[in-house]
């Protein structure tokens, strides 16, 4: 159960629905399937999405950084040391999708060679996980039908409105508009991805305390400390650090400095190693955790379903695992079936993503 080689391999697969938010857009997943076969002829696999705009990394430097930094240093390494492997990552700074998709790949490799499922080496506290869906930047109109078709198509009755937009009052009457018409059963909350200043949040808050907003995520760039931090303590929900807390370190940086008041946790950019770290920072605190989405593939909502799933506190919220709905197709071999607004973890040993190879040939951008 030895590392026997690590593939970096880059597809493209085409939105039917391209998500824009206030740092970027996507219309095309332009991701990398790492692969870790062991000695024993086991395969384990994890999805790495690129998002340049909000780490750094491309498609290129994920597959650079694997390739010629990890690899190497860890071929020959058994799966179960860890820890070991751990620290040969950390040798290396940033790069946290890298890292991610290569410890969920080795899990993946760990649950196939021991036959358990993932979920349940982790934590195995539940069978599923609500689903929140995202409503990228589009006119009100088309994300109230959008709202619509989720809840009478997959019984979604969570949203997350993707906002953060000048003028404000752009974002406020998309909220309104929301409210207005999907009604109070639905519970709504906003992520500006740091497109506002900290007072500008404030102002939104203030002009939309009718509207029953759950949580306001990334409203401001974290580094606009003392007016975050301002805003934090005023606000009447919870401030939600997702991009500012990648790692276990940024987490607590961002919790002691008063820069959020709830952690969201992804596993594409911090594997399932380092989310453990950070949740049990948060519960240790007793801080409120979501499990966000990083525009994945359905292996990478995989991925996030064993993980939520695997833990009480983060199963407690809806977890962002349905933005592969938007996609033209995927990768995975048994797609992802979301009834009643759930997902369920798969029971198959490892994460429970197993790679159409016909579709990984014909999207595969290397040949
Ligand atoms: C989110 O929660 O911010 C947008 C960029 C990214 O990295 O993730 C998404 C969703
Ligand atoms: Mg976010």
């Amino acid at each position: 159960m030895k590392i026997a080689s690590i593939e970096t391999i880059p597809y493209e697969i085409p939105y039917t629905h391209p998500l824009a938010f206030a740092s970027g857009s996507v219309s095309t997943a332009d991701h990398v399937l790492v692969r870790v076969t062991t000695t024993d002829g086991v395969v384990g696999s994890a999805d790495a999405p690129p998002r340049p705009y909000t780490y750094g990394e491309t498609q290129s430097s994920i597959m650079e950084t694997i390739g010629s930094l990890f690899s190497p240093a860890l071929v020959g390494t058994s799966i179960f040391d860890r820890e070991k492997i751990h620290a040969v990552m950390r040798r290396t700074i940033h790069n946290q999708v890298a890292k991610g998709a290569l410890d969920i790949a080795i899990w993946d490799a760990i649950g196939k060679t021991v036959g358990q499922p993932v979920h349940r080496l982790l934590g195995g506290y539940t069978d599923s996980m609500r689903v929140s869906h995202m409503l990228g930047f589009r006119p009100a109109a088309e994300l109230v039908d959008d709202a619509h078709r989720m809840g009478e198509d997959y019984g979604i009755t969570t949203f997350k409105i993707k906002v953060g937009r000048r003028p404000l009052s752009l974002d406020i009457e998309t909220i309104r508009a929301l409210r207005g018409a999907l009604g109070d059963e639905v519970e709504l909350y906003l992520d500006a991805n740091r497109g506002w200043t900290a007072n500008e949040a404030a102002e939104v808050l203030r002009n939309t305390t009718d509207c029953d907003l759950t949580m306001l995520e990334e409203p401001c760039d974290a580094k606009e400390a003392m007016s975050r931090r301002r805003l934090v303590d005023r606000s009447p929900i919870p401030v939600v650090a997702d991009e500012s807390a990648p790692t276990a370190g940024d987490a607590s940086r961002e919790l002691l400095n008063g820069g959020c008041s709830a952690i969201c946790i992804k596993t594409a950019r911090s594997g399932f190693t380092e989310a453990t770290e950070i949740l049990g920072l948060c519960t240790g605190l007793g801080v409120d955790v979501t499990m966000g989405n990083q525009i994945d593939t359905q292996i990478g909502s995989l991925a996030t379903v064993a993980f939520g799933a695997a833990h009480e506190a983060t199963s407690r919220r809806a977890g962002e695992l349905s933005n592969f709905l938007d996609m033209s197709d995927d990768l995975i071999l048994d797609p992802i079936a979301i009834r009643d607004g759930r997902i369920s973890v798969r029971e198959t040993a490892g994460v429970g993503a197993d790679i159409d190879e016909e579709k990984l040939a014909a999207y595969r951008s290397d040949r």
